[in-house]
């Protein structure tokens, strides 16, 4: 029986899954849930996550949530993109972790400033701050990728999900890799991917 994703495809964290899906060939069932779909305030939504958030995976009725656990579940589950080696699962792990602990804060700030908010709720200022800490964290990301291919090691790992998809998020929000030599030939690498370009280049823009 295929999957069932509770969650919205505008969502970075649904994407994550989604991407992974497409790329491992796994069937899944997407049900619009969050931004403007609403429904995650249901007795029945917070049953399964009492956060309210997106995304959520039902797999058979095993319910979990939280996206990067999702990830790891699907990957173990489905044996695609496990890393047996440890010192190399340990440093996908660390840029999974700084994904969403470090670069998704700010990424996340400018997406409700500049895209999800209602207008009159929208703050420039907040903006602006947010796109400054993105800008010093693609510094980051950018002279890490000096050194090799993709995230980890010269390959593509369960680490390039996460930071593809909060990357490809910039751009949605008029920032350039242009001055981002290596994160500019990574994000070239990713996008022509057909999983990428199937789930994360066609998903619509928060809070759709
Ligand atoms: N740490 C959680 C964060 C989940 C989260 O914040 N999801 C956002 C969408 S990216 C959400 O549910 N926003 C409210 C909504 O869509 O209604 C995860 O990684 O799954």
């Amino acid at each position: 029986m295929a999957i069932k994703i509770y969650g919205r495809l505008s969502s970075a964290n649904v994407q994550k899954i989604n991407w992974f899906c497409e790329y491992a060939n796994i069937s899944v069932i997407n049900l619009n849930y969050g931004g403007v779909h609403g429904k995650t305030q249901t007795t029945e939504f917070k049953e399964m996550n009492p956060n309210s958030r997106v995304p959520v995976l039902d797999d058979n009725n095993f319910i979990l949530y939280e996206s990067n656990a999702i990830l790891r579940y699907l990957s173990k589950k489905f044996d695609i993109l496990v890393e047996d080696k440890l010192e190399i699962s340990g440093k996908i792990d660390q840029w999974i972790d700084w994904g969403s602990f470090t670069f998704a804060s700010p990424c996340s700030l400018l997406t409700a400033h500049k895209l999800s908010l209602p207008q009159d709720l929208r703050d420039e200022l907040i903006a602006d701050k947010a796109k400054n800490d993105i800008l010093s964290l693609l510094k980051i990301l950018n002279n890490h990728l000096a050194k090799q291919d993709f995230i980890v090691h010269e390959k593509f790992s369960l680490a390039d999900i996460p930071l593809g998809i909060w990357c490809h998020r910039c751009t949605n929000l008029g920032i350039s890799f242009d001055t981002l030599t290596n994160i500019n030939n990574w994000y070239l690498k990713l996008s022509k991917m057909n999983s990428f370009q199937k789930i994360v280049a066609s998903s619509p823009l928060p809070p759709n």
